[in-house]
């Protein structure tokens, strides 16, 4: 049955966890699926907003050239997101975060559903969709109240200390990631022992450097994906599957 591991294979990696001391994960769109949150590259092309393909709306030259249509696409978004729930692969990586000496999880997405679920100390790659920051200076604004009270407030928000727009406080293509964020999941990853790699199609960087730099120092390396990625011939084991399905069947 897809998504069932098999028992040697389970009785392995359940084995693997409990002697572990030190677990790294790495998780993309695909964990948050079964929450109803859409994924990117599904169904083999990217996700498309009004003609524009994600990576373009979704990216540094298109927030330089039209800030407002950036506003567009993450508002609607944060609206598809504000009725979903973590799931049961959230809700069994959060289950782990007191379980080993050391563990880390580190996300591409922006969504917030690990920590809705109660990870702790969630390394978000890419930023938070539910905060802005300002263009100008360091300011930062929660846009969670927001959401709750129906139509964002003006757009784009105005910075309170400096005047200037404020954006979308995410990632996106062509930026670089949050200072020293990448650099303590890097530490991470090349010190553990198992590393988990859940629901990403393993095509952006730098976030695919983790994995490859934990199988580098010697990690034992696990994919959780239905479909292969261009990471699942280079890992100790790829399971064929939805998260929400697999990672519950590892408990230890
Ligand atoms: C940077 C926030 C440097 C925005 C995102 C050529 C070669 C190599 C690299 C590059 C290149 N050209 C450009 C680059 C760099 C680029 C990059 O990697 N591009 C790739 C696509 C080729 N990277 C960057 O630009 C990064 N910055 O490099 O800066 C720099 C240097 C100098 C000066 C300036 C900069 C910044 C990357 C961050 C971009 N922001 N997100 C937003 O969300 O709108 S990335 C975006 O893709 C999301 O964060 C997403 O998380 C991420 C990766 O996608 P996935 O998470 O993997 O999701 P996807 O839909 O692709 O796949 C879902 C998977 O889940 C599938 O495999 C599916 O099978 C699986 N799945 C489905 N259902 C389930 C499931 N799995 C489990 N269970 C299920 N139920
Ligand atoms: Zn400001």
């Amino acid at each position: 049955m897809p998504g069932q591991i098999e028992p040697a294979l389970l009785s392995e990696l359940r084995g693997r966890l409990r002697d572990a001391r030190r677990v790294f994960v790495l998780t993309g769109a695909g964990v948050s699926a079964e929450s109803g949150v859409p994924t990117f590259r599904g169904g083999g092309n990217t996700a498309v907003w009004k003609g524009i393909p994600f990576d373009v709306i979704s990216s540094a030259g298109m927030l330089a050239r039209d800030l407002p249509a950036v506003w567009e696409w993450f508002d609607y978004r944060r609206k598809l997101l504000c009725e979903l729930q973590p799931n049961p692969a959230h809700r069994t990586l959060a289950l782990w975060q007191d379980k080993f000496a050391h563990f880390r999880l580190t996300t591409q997405n922006i969504d917030g559903l690990h920590a809705a679920a109660g990870s702790r100390d969630v390394l978000e790659l890419h930023g938070n969709i539910w905060n802005a920051r300002c263009t100008n200076c360091a300011e930062r604004r929660s846009l969670k109240d927001e959401s709750d009270e129906g139509e964002p407030e003006e757009r784009p928000p105005i910075c309170r200390s400096c005047g200037h727009a404020m954006r979308p406080d995410v990632v996106l293509f062509g930026e670089l990631l949050p200072e020293g964020v990448f650099e303590q999941a890097a530490t991470d990853a090349a010190s553990c022992d198992l590393c988990f790699v859940v629901g990403t199609s393993s095509l952006v960087y730098p976030a695919m450097r983790l994995p490859e730099i934990a199988s580098g120092t010697g990690a034992y390396t696990i994919e959780i994906n239905p479909e292969l990625t261009p990471f699942s011939g280079r890992c100790d084991v790829a399971i064929q599957g939805r998260a929400g399905e697999v990672l519950p069947q590892l408990e230890f």
